[in-house]
Parts: structure tokens; C-alpha cells; sequence
């Protein structure tokens, strides 16, 4: 999917002394990060997300368990396994995304490029879709 992305970070280390993973935010991310957020204690059977944003790019990483992540616009869609502290899942804007399945004591951190803003939010699926249309201009 054209609006997603996988990134793979270092990950330094062996078994028998661990792992340690750096991000260089300006190397690594391909945006600047403005804001950081973690979700965690998440109940097996709960989905969450059920919205799109306007104008903000997010790296998903799962820092412990794993996590589900679909991502749909109008045109493509895609369910991604974030399963590695080390891996991170860039979505652009106007994607929707849902996150299921969390494993027990899984921990899905967020990188951003936008603060907080609730006005960014997109959590009515019919608005949504008629302004992907229009973002994604007919094109995948
Ligand atoms: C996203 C996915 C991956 C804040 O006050 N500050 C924040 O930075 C965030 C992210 C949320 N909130 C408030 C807004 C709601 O009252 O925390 C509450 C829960 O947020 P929400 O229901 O949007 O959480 P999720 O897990 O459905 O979605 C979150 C992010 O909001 C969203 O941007 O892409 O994680």
C-alpha cells in the first residue's frame, strides 16, 4: 500500500547480552517528531482507531507483544503485524487505520509529526471517504 511504510531500525546486540535499538529521529523518521504517545493495557478482544487524520504522519513501533494494524483508503488495503521493537510502521495522511488483536502486554508506541489536535481527527467513516476520494485524487 503506497501510503504505508515499513521501517527496520537497528537493533544492537546479541541474545546473550540483549538488545538495544536507537532511533536518530532526523535520520530515521521521515518526518520531524513532535509528539510521542504510547498505548498499553489494551483488553484482547478491543479494536481501536476507527479514524483517519488530515495532516499527520505517525510511526507506529511495538515496543513489547504485537499488534494488528489495518490500513484502508478508498483504493487499498492493508493489515500489518507489528511484532518487533525494532520495526515501525509509517502511515501517511488520510489513512484509515483500526489496531486489533493486542497481545498481552503489548505496548504500541507513536511517533508524530503534529501535536495533539482533535480537529485533525477524521472518526466518521462515510466523511472520510468522501474526502479520500478527493485527497487520493481517483489514484491509488
Ligand atoms: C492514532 C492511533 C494509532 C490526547 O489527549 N493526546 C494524544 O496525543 C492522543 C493520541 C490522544 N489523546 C486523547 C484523545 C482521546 O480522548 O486520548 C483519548 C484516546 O484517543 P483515541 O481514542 O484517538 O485513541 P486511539 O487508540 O483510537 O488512536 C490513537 C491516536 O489517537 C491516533 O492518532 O493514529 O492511536
Amino acid at each position: 500500500m503506497t501510503s504505508i511504510g515499513r521501517i527496520e531500525f537497528k537493533s544492537l546486540g546479541k541474545d546473550n547480552i540483549g538488545y538495544l535499538t536507537p532511533i536518530e529521529a532526523s535520520e530515521d523518521i521521515p518526518f520531524a517528531v513532535e509528539r510521542i504517545y504510547y498505548i498499553y493495557g489494551v483488553p484482547a478482544d478491543v479494536r481501536r482507531g476507527f479514524h483517519s487524520h488530515k495532516d499527520l504522519k505517525q510511526v507506529l513501533i511495538c515496543l513489547n507483544g504485537s499488534v494488528d494494524i489495518l490500513c484502508k483508503t478508498p483504493y487499498e488495503e492493508e493489515t500489518v503485524t507489528l511484532d518487533k521493537p525494532n520495526i515501525g510502521l509509517f502511515i501517511g495522511e488520510m489513512v484509515w487505520r483500526e489496531m486489533f488483536n493486542f497481545s498481552e502486554g503489548a505496548v504500541l508506541m507513536v511517533l508524530a509529526s503534529r501535536h495533539f489536535d482533535e480537529n485533525d481527527y477524521l472518526r466518521n467513516y462515510e466523511q472520510y471517504i468522501n474526502l479520500a476520494v478527493d485527497y487520493f485524487g481517483g489514484n491509488k
